[in-house]
């Protein structure tokens, strides 16, 4: 397939509701899209960086970057490029996993499409439907948590995350549990807010039957969480630390984590993703999808990736609305609290045109020379 060019294409996206981590709150989503252009039609990639490097190094000003100067043109000189090949032509350059796993989508959703086939079927799905978990930010305070859990329960999101942080953490959490009792299924994200130190507060969670703990120690400490792990009866699982297949490698076998939140844009793309799930299986190791905050269309892949077999936990595949009141493709919605697969070409989702024009903050063509 040759690429006739990239189009990088920057949107702003308000949330419905500030967002609020251990690293920050967040009340819009600036995304950097890129489309694909071939000869036999478009396909779209998106960039999860944020717009600051707060989750990780990346940061979305950074990958337009990295991908106008450095990516993209290794892909334009190329010639015949398919999915196959981007993360070979891709890996002389270091790092950047978020740019190359955008780059590489669009790659792959304009041959998927080309060729009449969806990521679910390409990917390996045995669902059409994925269980819709939900992440619930930092609150000002607990009656506001319960209102905010409620209302998610309600409209039946199947298992709760709750984000934590020192001195919300124990209490947030014995209070969800008072409020809606032991059958929900519940967890909480750290985002790396904690260190071994803290070992006594993170084991204090073990009163409360959580699914799991993410990431509670920073992203380099693999040693330190397989400490931790050793004090604590609730599994640990990463996310920030998991940066390859060969990470997840490492930590399962260090017993770093017994979890992995797969992020096919934390790791450099949807076909890495897919050899952590394949790993994590023949390891008996649990994985789930994991969210950016995605619009329509990394929210499609991302629906198709969690409907892999070894995909066994709900994950942070939440409706549309969750997020925005208005996204950039037919929403997806939850029913049963599951979202659907989407079963056409590609991603089989696209941008509605009018919506995508009106979001769009900047724009720019990167031809094949
Ligand atoms: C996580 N996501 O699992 C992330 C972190 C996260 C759904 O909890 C803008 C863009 C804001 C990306 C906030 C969820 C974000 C973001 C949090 C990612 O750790
Ligand atoms: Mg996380």
């Amino acid at each position: 397939m040759k690429i006739t060019g990239f189009e990088l294409r920057r949107i702003a996206m308000p949330l419905v509701a500030p967002f609020r981590t251990s690293f920050g709150v967040e009340t819009a989503r600036d995304v950097l899209l890129v489309r694909a252009a071939t000869p036999d039609g478009d396909g779209w990639g998106e960039c999860v960086a944020m717009s600051e490097p707060l989750y990780s190094p990346e940061y979305a000003d950074g990958a337009a970057d990295v991908i106008t100067r450095f990516l993209a043109p290794r892909l334009l000189a190329a010639g015949e490029v398919g999915p196959l090949d981007v993360a070979r032509l891709l890996e002389p350059v270091r790092g950047h996993r978020m740019a190359k796993a955008a780059l590489e989508t669009a790659v792959l959703d304009a041959w998927l499409r080309a060729r009449g086939e969806s990521f679910g079927a390409y990917l390996g799905a045995v669902r059409d439907r994925v269980p819709a978990g939900v992440s619930v930010g930092i609150m000002d305070s607990v009656p506001a948590l319960l209102d905010a859990v409620g209302g998610y329960l309600e409209q039946g999101y199947l298992r709760i995350k709750l984000k934590i942080e020192p001195g919300w953490d124990v209490a947030p959490v014995r209070a969800v549990r008072e409020r809606f009792g032991d059958d929900v299924l519940l967890q909480v994200d750290a985002n790396a807010a904690y260190t071994l130190a803290d070992a006594r507060v993170l084991a204090a969670l073990d009163d409360f039957d959580l699914l799991l703990i993410e990431q509670p120690l920073a992203e380099d400490d693999l040693r330190q969480h397989a400490e931790l792990a050793r004090l604590l009866r609730t599994p640990i699982c990463l996310d920030e630390s998991i940066e390859s297949a060969k990470d997840a490698a490492d930590a399962l076998l260090l017993g770093a984590c017994r979890i992995i939140n797969v992020k096919p844009g934390r790791v450099g793309g949807y076909l890495e993703a897919r050899r952590i799930h394949d790993l994590a299986q023949a390891h008996g190791a649990a994985v789930w999808c994991g969210g950016m905050l995605e619009t329509g269309l990394g929210r499609a892949a991302n629906v198709a990736l969690a409907a892999l077999p070894g995909f066994t936990l709900p994950g942070d595949t939440s409706a549309s609305d969750r997020y925005f009141a208005q996204d950039v493709t037919e929403p997806f919605v939850l029913a049963n609290g599951h979202v659907a697969v989407p079963a056409g070409p590609g991603l089989g989702v696209e941008p509605l045109p009018d919506v995508l024009a009106s979001l769009t903050t900047s724009t720019t063509w990167l031809p094949s020379a």
